[in-house]
């Protein structure tokens, strides 16, 4: 995170000395700086930077359309912004909460030494508010009493920094062991007894603010690639959104999927799978314009968002990232090969709310690249006829009539984005395999009673395993309560996955849901 803050804060002083030898600023120009350290800022852990940006950016006056450098220097040097900037800009900020001003003003002496700014309030409600204001890394709370008659406060508090693994740390002359247990019950995190041994303090926090930016780091960055996660691309999209919204700036967002990945995984094992990932992350990250963004959505699918850039000059773009692409070696025992990616390119051309409604229609113009035969880019065409969800048919095979209208019931609910489902229901094996419920080239779940008259569940799994492709297929198999052997058998004549009777209906869902994601997507 050390390294995009101090990114960050290099392009302000950047940007504040280009401007010093401009004449003029424009509205513009002013909105969007202010706009894009409150929308990064937040993400990369600067709230305060944030914070005082969006106060700003409200504040600003719309009807005067030129600033000049000194003033803008006076209007933001008075904030947070610069004058404030530390120098060493991992400096945590601590929050130090207790009733009494000499013991507020007593750690503070002894905490700044090890580097931390520290900010004090004298009562919890204060405390909370400060919280929600400015973001403290760490909260040290004075509270010399047991818990029972705590007040809300306290709770709201720790609730508060619970959810955003902000650490509080009490401090209190009561000792004993009841009263700390009480303590970290309401999720509180660390416990001293005073007199503080203030080294010892500083470590601990240090460690868990550590923990902290680790973790938040782990969620915006993927962790095989090193690009952004799918959540960066909700938070940046959405400041692509405003400022389409609010200046018709246009934007263009590309997603694209390796072609035949599952291919390279079988052949060549996951590791090189994973560095053909790898690989295709630096290609992008080497190869675009600053301000381009590259995401891993999850597994070989990746989006680059690009600012000011329309869907033909995307395309362009793209196109010669693709022809590039194709030509990159990748090794396996020091045999070369090489992969190829298709591409769906969809540019922002009406107000819409979410950036997944972009990104649903890149990958529909990516469906239809690979549709249309992989290693080539297609623009949504909003006028185009894309192809209808591809649909999966699930059979329920149960003689127990209640239990099928159950499954069924339950079933009507999965969802898989780009996929439609529709059941048959059967009251026995034979009824089944009589019917011409197959068709090539579609997709089927089936989900079949272990125990039935007649034909029982094995005999038809059997007869489906060797009458039908198999990866067409999905069988689960609804077995008798723990019974080990039954499951092997199912397992053994070919089914995919076991469900034990009798079952929470709703677990029976999530589980095939479950199985429908892993194998459809
Ligand atoms: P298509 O050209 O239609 O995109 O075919 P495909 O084989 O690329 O696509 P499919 O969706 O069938 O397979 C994607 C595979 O990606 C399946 C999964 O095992 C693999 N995969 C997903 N995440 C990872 C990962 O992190 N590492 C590795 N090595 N493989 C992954
Ligand atoms: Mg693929």
């Amino acid at each position: 995170m050390k390294k995009y803050q101090t990114k960050f804060l290099e392009k302000i002083r950047q940007t504040l000395s280009d401007w010093e030898s401009q004449q003029t600023i424009s509205f513009d120009e002013l909105y969007r700086f202010l706009h894009s350290i409150a929308g990064t800022g937040a993400s990369i852990g600067l709230h305060q930077y944030s914070a005082e940006a969006r106060e700003r950016l409200d504040g600003l006056d719309p009807d005067k359309d030129y600033w000049i450098y000194e003033d803008i220097y006076t209007y933001l040097v008075e904030t947070v912004l610069i004058e404030k900037m530390p120098e060493n800009q991992d400096v945590s900020l601590i929050l130090v909460i207790s009733e009494h001003a000499e013991y507020l003003a007593f750690i503070k002496d002894h905490l700044e030494p090890f580097g931390y700014m520290v900010i004090g309030a004298i009562t919890l409600e204060k405390g909370n508010q400060l919280f929600i204001d400015q973001k403290p890394d760490c909260v040290l709370l004075d509270y010399p009493y047991e818990y029972e008659d705590a007040p809300a406060e306290l709770d709201a508090l720790s609730q508060k920094a619970f959810a955003e693994i902000v650490p509080v740390i009490i401090l209190s002359e009561l000792s004993s062991k009841d009263v700390q247990n009480q303590a970290y019950k309401r999720g509180l995190t660390d416990y001293f007894v005073k007199p503080v041994d203030f080294e010892e303090l500083a470590i601990r926090i240090s460690n868990r603010i550590q923990l902290r930016s680790i973790f938040e780091h782990s969620i915006m960055f993927d962790e095989l690639t090193g690009v952004f996660t799918r959540r960066y691309l909700r938070l940046e999209g959405t400041r692509q959104l405003e400022l389409y919204h609010r200046y018709q700036t246009i934007f263009s967002l590309v997603l694209m999927d390796l072609d035949f990945f599952k291919k390279i995984n079988d052949t060549y094992g996951h590791q090189t799978g994973d560095e053909v990932l790898r690989g295709f992350a630096d290609f992008l990250t080497g190869l675009k314009r600053e301000g381009d963004l590259v995401i891993r959505l999850g597994g070989e699918e990746f989006v680059l968002l690009l600012p000011n850039t329309n869907s033909e000059q995307a395309m362009i773009m793209i196109e010669r990232f693709r022809q590039m692409f194709r030509d990159v070696q990748f090794t396996y025992n020091q045999k070369p090969f090489s992969v190829t990616f298709s591409a769906g390119i969809s540019e922002v051309t009406k107000p819409i709310n979410k950036i997944e409604e972009l990104s649903d229609e890149a990958d529909k113009a990516l469906y239809a690249a690979k549709r249309t035969g992989r290693n080539k880019t297609l623009i949504f065409d909003p006028n185009a006829l894309y192809e209808a969800e591809q649909i999966v048919t699930i059979c329920i095979i149960d003689d127990d009539e209640i239990l099928r209208h159950l499954v069924e019931e339950q079933l009507h609910k999965v969802h898989v984005s780009g996929f439609s489902f529709q059941i048959l229901t059967f009251a026995d094996g034979e009824e089944f395999l009589e019917t011409n419920w197959y068709q090539p080239r579609q997709k089927f779940l089936v989900v079949l009673d272990r125990m039935m008259p007649g034909l029982d569940g094995l005999e038809v799994l059997s007869q489906i395993r060797s009458n039908y492709p198999e990866l067409d297929i999905m069988v689960v198999m609804l077995t008798g309560q723990s019974d080990e052997r039954e499951i092997v058998q199912a397992l053994n004549a070919g089914a995919d996955d076991y469900i034990t009777k009798p079952f929470q209906p709703d677990e029976l869902r999530a589980r095939i849901q479950r199985l429908l994601q892993r194998t459809l997507l």
